[in-house]
């Protein structure tokens, strides 16, 4: 069985969250209030079809995607960078590869034990960051 990332999953820990905004370029003041926040994914994953729902008191973001197919990413209410974007499979962590103006930019999720992990990659700044089921 191949692992399902899906379900309802609350932020319970975040490490260097602000190194990730500040190589995105985020300002003082949102970061400010971005730092606090307690995130809820909702992922829906069919086959190789996903859905992520982020959401969060100040600002949410949706993505969807087919595992290897490129799409043209907004990160629309984020850092608002639009980059070129394909997710695959290695082994069972899921691996986001973000390209575009800002080097080294993605991110990776896997799960261990019932934990989903999520580390941010932007520059030489690695954000790591552990959701719990709801
Ligand atoms: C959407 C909740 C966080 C809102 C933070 C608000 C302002 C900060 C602005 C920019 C910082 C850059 C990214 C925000 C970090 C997390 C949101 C999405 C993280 C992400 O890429 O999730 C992936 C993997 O689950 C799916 O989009």
């Amino acid at each position: 069985m191949p692992v399902d990332f899906s379900g309802t999953w609350n932020l319970v820990c975040s490490d260097n969250f602000e190194g990730y905004m500040l190589a995105l370029g985020i300002d003082f003041a949102t970061r400010k209030i971005a730092k606090r926040l307690k995130p809820q994914k909702v992922i829906e994953q069919e086959g190789d079809s996903f859905s992520i729902q982020t959401t969060s008191a100040f600002r949410s973001y949706f993505v969807q995607f087919k595992i290897g197919e490129a799409f043209e990413e907004d990160n629309k209410g984020l850092d608002h960078r639009k980059c070129k974007t394909v997710v695959t499979w290695d082994n069972d962590k899921l691996v986001c590869v973000q390209t575009g103006d800002k080097k080294n930019r993605g991110w990776t999720h896997w799960i261990e034990g019932d934990q989903l992990y999520l580390e941010l990659c932007c520059e030489e700044q690695v954000c790591t960051q552990i959701y719990k089921r709801a």
